[in-house]
């Protein structure tokens, strides 16, 4: 008989702490999530720093609370989950801060940072003379992982043939010679433990190459981003390339073949590592803001733009009702609010800003109409998280446009018009013209306070707003 889990009288107590927090509304569990560079480590970085600037030096002119004074600042704490890796914030300033000012490391896996907010209600009465608290827990995590939820509702049969490997000819290119290799295994044959290790690291590899090359519709998605599970058997399987022999024949297999130990693997990673993710983590968060990379994916071109539009229809299946069959009750969000935003846009000048919103609503159309149809309150924006231009005004001939000045990743000081972004899915004509183009700038000099952004303000207010009035 499976032992009940001890709980320790401490832990009782924190956990009773924490509810009676949320039975009092003044604790609220933020994650924001993206695909890989999406900009997370950026936004929660800039999102913290805000917050503890708020009243000083930070300009949130579009956060209530910090405009009229009443948010009083915001303190640090032990974060509740101890399982869970700490957002690194302080090594983020550190390199925003060095000289010459870099961009934080890429991350990897889920991590957590708790924050206490201080601030006077709004509303009259006693009330007004007191302070409040808000407890904020916030978590950064891959989206790649979001990507995983379709494998919930297939079986490993129907997953080999969705062929995920076969989206489009630049990625087939990538994955040839696994499929080769992995065309010449017999299913029937028995499992050689080494053969697919080799197997999987090839097709691991394979989905790595693909997204450096700029494509995000990538599954499973741990095999990105393994964490603690580097190496682990239960990431050692991937899809066969077997479609032509019927499911009751490779079903029928002995344990010990090659799909079969395959499927018992993909069966171990549907159940230890999906749903755990969902159970653990994704069903508890209260709000959520998904971040893209709209104007690098415009940068890469169409087969990488409409890779990402496909990877994020997918990924937002998570959050949509819709598709709530796919996810059990126990493993469903209770979001009650949802941001999506285009990041980076300080990229280009302030006036291409409503296209890249209407560029962002085009690519999630139906993501945002199932959304709407459950009633879960969702806004499209776009924002820099920490602004690396300057708006200037360049005069060519008669007339004034538009510019940005900033210092690209080499330190050359440039002053560049990136291009107009397109209002609605871009067109062959588009692509042609070759309109966008764009080097990473980087994170502008002397950022020891508040960090410079673009409508950050906007995206708190919308996140935790309503919480400090
Ligand atoms: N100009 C500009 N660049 C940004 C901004 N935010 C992110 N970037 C760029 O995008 C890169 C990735 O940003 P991160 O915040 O590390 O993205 P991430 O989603 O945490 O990436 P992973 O941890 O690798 O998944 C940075 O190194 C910067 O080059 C921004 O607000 N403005
Ligand atoms: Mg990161």
């Amino acid at each position: 008989m499976a032992m009940p889990t001890p709980t320790t009288p401490g832990a009782l107590s924190r956990e009773l702490g924490n509810l009676l927090e949320r039975g009092r509304d003044r604790q609220l569990r933020l994650a924001v999530t993206g695909l890989s560079r999406a900009g997370k480590t950026a936004f929660l970085t800039s999102l913290v720093n805000q917050l503890r600037h708020a009243g000083v030096e930070a300009r949130l002119d579009l956060l209530p609370a910090a405009r009229d004074g009443r948010l009083l600042g915001a303190q640090r704490l032990n974060q509740p989950d101890l399982g869970v890796p700490r957002f690194p914030y302080d090594p983020a300033m550190q390199a925003l801060s060095d000289t010459p000012p870099r961009w934080p490391e890429p991350t990897r896996g889920i991590s957590e940072l708790r924050l206490a907010l201080r601030y006077r209600p709004a509303r009259g009465g006693w009330l007004r003379t007191s302070v409040s608290h808000l407890t904020l827990d916030l978590f950064d995590y891959p989206g790649e992982w979001l990507l995983d939820l379709p494998l919930l509702d297939q079986d490993y049969y129907q997953w080999c043939q969705s062929r995920p490997y076969a989206r489009g000819e630049q990625r087939q290119a990538i994955f040839s010679e696994w499929l080769a290799a992995a065309e010449a295994l017999d299913p029937a044959e028995e499992a050689s433990e080494a053969v697919l290790a080799e197997l999987a690291e090839a097709y691991a590899a394979g989905l790595k190459r693909a997204r450096q090359l700029g494509f995000s519709h990538l599954q499973p998605g741990r095999f990105l981003l393994p964490g603690e599970l580097e190496g682990a058997p239960v990431l050692q399987f991937f899809p066969l390339p077997y479609l032509d022999q019927p499911r009751e024949a490779l079903e029928a297999l002995p344990d010990n073949s090659v799909y079969a130990t395959l499927a018992a693997r993909f069966r171990y990673y549907q159940k230890q590592v999906v749903q755990p993710f969902y159970r653990d983590h994704f069903r508890r968060f209260d709000r959520q803001i998904i971040l893209v990379d709209v104007l690098g994916a415009l940068n890469a071109g169409p087969e990488r733009f409409e890779d990402l539009s496909r990877a994020l229809g997918e990924l937002m299946q998570s959050f949509s009702y819709g598709n709530r069959h796919l996810l059990n009750r126990l493993l469903a969000p209770r979001i009650d609010r949802l941001a999506v935003a285009a990041t980076k846009a300080d990229h280009v000048t302030p006036e291409q800003h409503d296209n890249l919103v209407a560029l962002l609503n085009t690519m999630l159309k139906e993501p945002l109409k199932d959304l709407r149809f459950a009633n879960v309150p969702v806004k499209a924006m776009s924002l820099a998280a920490i602004r690396a231009t300057r708006t200037r005004e360049v005069r060519q001939g008669r007339e004034r446009l538009p510019a940005l000045r900033g210092t690209d990743l080499e330190g050359e000081e440039t002053l560049v018009y990136p291009g107009d972004v397109p209002a609605s899915l871009p067109d062959a004509a588009f692509w042609q013209r070759q309109g966008f183009d764009f080097a990473n700038f980087r994170p502008l000099p002397g950022t020891t306070g508040a960090l410079p952004h673009i409508r950050m303000d906007a995206a708190i207010d919308w996140l935790i707003g309503d919480k400090l009035t």
